[in-house]
């Protein structure tokens, strides 16, 4: 499954889902005298009882049977990390990074049998930047969804939808892009239908071999917003037609919902919300990064279950048909590129500044229609105390601005004074583990945080603490309450949440570190902090069995707020 409805009426579509043929190998390109194993597609090599530990490069092959000719088009929504695509023998994409989509388009392909061959590297070395020895893990593998369409000369490519809530009336600002393959210039028609609401025509033009954008800004009167009690979606079907005739589609879901942080609070729909979060690792004991429906289901029903409004994609952009779950449930997503915790020698990687800017770009281009997600961040806990590292950060989050102004941008930092980069973001968010890593009261130290916001460039803007836990290793309990027990848990993430969550609290928001227990990188140094190679602060385990804390941190998020209690009480 790819998304959460179908993506395409018109254009054949297919997933190509099943068992592919694999085979370790060395280099890229290298064609191996066999084919050993059969590995489910989506997935990764992890699962595989010879491969739960190996790190190289992975063949991943398969053939595919055309009936006509046709230009094809592969999607690939996630492979982990660097993938090289050949289409009968001819290299046809390559890219970096597992968290993101890309595609690989093949023109006038011959009717009959064709071989795609995947490789997949999830090596480190200074070829990845982002991917580093860390405190999760770097799988291995086509970790969601592969798609293979047919598609025609003139086509859509994508379609941005910017909600906007304008003297009363509900907009939305198109962006369609529609690309031509043909040598010559082609004019069609592109048909923008929104659920019955009113429909847009526009006759488009298109050069040779290249794309074109239309931008085109509506009024929806009727529209309903999209917020978390009443999650209202709306189906946008695209279409591309000439002469009455309907040749190539796109559907995608959007809402109609706006977010700001005016007068220093975090508004949805011009109302103060106040996030009850967790932070989100795609991580599972049996399925690594690659996750079934049904296990993205129970996740979402589990967070849901805990009493949350929202989830932090620590640290990378989500699956999408977790995004899909999140729309439809009205839980709030904070979204961010990919990075955790790299220092600026790790940021001077040569290789450092094109890979993130892409993860960056291409997360918010696909995932921008999400109405779910409500902030957009960048390089957690990364050198927002360093020149260099300011420079990076201004232009990261320029970028996001360039490509969408309607969603607030923030970053996480355990720099706490020493940031300088906090005049930056849109919401300040900072990452502290009092009694955890340190012996310091929560509700103290989050005034001693307002006060450096206020200080360096915070003044006026929202404020989240976006991790704070305590470790708890499932099943260890102990009637002293030392720290990994299950009860400790339990204690720290309740100092906390009483602080945090207290009708003075200054916070628009918390995000508890973490919602399941992740594998993380085998090492040395403070890698061996890690009991069991594992990160333990999951509130579930990896197998999401919920440890004691689950329980507290229900309580705390499930409890009436005040406001809550005084429209009850008028009710009465
Ligand atoms: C950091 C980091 C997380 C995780 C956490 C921890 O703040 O952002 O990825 O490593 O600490 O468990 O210490």
């Amino acid at each position: 499954m790819i998304r959460l409805f179908d993506t395409h009426e018109v254009r054949p579509i297919k997933e190509l889902e099943g068992l592919w043929e694999f085979q370790p190998v060395n280099r890229v390109g290298e064609i191996p005298a066999e084919m050993s194993y059969r590995l489910p597609v989506p997935g990764c090599w992890e699962s595989h009882p010879k491969f739960g530990t190996y790190q190289g490069i992975g063949l991943y092959r398969r053939t595919i049977r055309t009936e006509r000719r046709t230009h094809l088009r592969l999607e690939f929504k996630g492979v982990s990390h660097t993938a090289d695509v050949y289409f009968d023998g001819k290299k046809v994409a390559h890219h970096y990074n597992a968290y993101t989509a890309f595609e690989a388009i093949m023109v006038d392909v011959e009717p009959g049998e064709h071989e795609i061959r995947l490789y997949a590297d999830n090596s480190f070395g200074e070829q990845s930047a982002l991917h580093v020895e860390n405190d999760y893990y770097t799988y291995g593998g086509p970790i969601r969804p592969i798609a293979l369409e047919e598609i025609p000369d003139v086509h859509i490519e994508r379609v941005a939808f910017f909600p906007e809530f304008k003297q009363g009336v509900w907009h939305g600002r198109w962006q369609a892009k529609v690309r031509n393959l043909a040598a010559e210039a082609r004019e069609v028609e592109l048909l923008l239908g929104l659920d019955g609401l009113n429909a847009i025509a526009e006759t488009v033009r298109i050069d040779g071999q290249s794309s074109a954008t239309v931008e085109r800004t509506e009024a929806y009167e009727a529209a309903m917003p999209w917020n978390p009690e009443k999650p209202s979606l709306y189906t946008l079907r695209a279409q591309l037609r000439q002469n009455e005739d309907v040749f190539d589609d796109w559907i995608d879901r959007f809402g109609f919902r706006s977010v700001d942080t005016e007068g220093g609070e975090l508004r949805v729909n011009g109302k103060a919300v106040l996030l009850k979060g967790v932070n989100r690792h795609e991580d599972h004991a049996i399925a690594g990064a690659a996750f079934s429906f049904p296990d993205l289901v129970r996740d979402i029903e589990l967070i849901a279950d805990l009493g949350c409004n929202s989830v932090r994609t620590s640290h990378y952009p989500n699956d999408e048909r977790f995004l899909d779950l999140c729309d439809e449930r009205g839980i709030f997503v904070w979204e961010e590129n990919h990075a955790r915790g790299l220092t600026e020698e790790q940021m001077r990687n040569p290789n450092f500044r094109k890979q993130s800017e892409t993860v960056t770009r291409e997360m918010v281009e696909q995932h921008g229609n999400h109405p779910a997600i409500i902030i957009w961040a960048i390089l957690n806990e990364c050198a927002s105390d360093t020149p260099y590292g300011r420079a990076v950060y201004e232009s990261e989050l320029s970028l996001i601005r360039s490509l969408d102004y309607t969603r607030p941008r923030s970053f996480a930092t355990h720099h706490r004074n020493r940031d300088i980069c906090l005049d930056l973001a849109d919401i300040i968010s900072f990452n502290l583990y009092p009694l955890w890593y340190t012996d310091e009261d929560p509700g103290e130290l989050m005034r001693q945080a307002r006060g450096w916001a206020d200080e360096l460039g915070g003044a006026g803007k929202p404020m989240i603490v976006s991790e704070f836990g305590a470790d708890a290793y499932y099943g260890f309990r102990s009637r002293d309450r030392v720290k990994g027990s299950e009860e400790r848990q339990c204690d720290i993430l309740e100092a906390n949440l009483q602080a945090y969550l207290a009708e003075d609290s200054p916070l628009s928001g918390v995000y508890i570190w973490q919602f399941s227990d992740c594998r993380v990188t085998e090492g040395t140094g403070w890698l061996l902090s890690r009991g069991c190679t594992r990160n333990s602060k999951g509130l579930v385990d990896g197998y999401r069995r919920p440890k004691l804390a689950y329980d507290t941190v229900q309580a705390y998020f499930k409890a009436k707020t005040t406001e809550e209690k005084f429209i009850e009480k008028q009710r009465a």
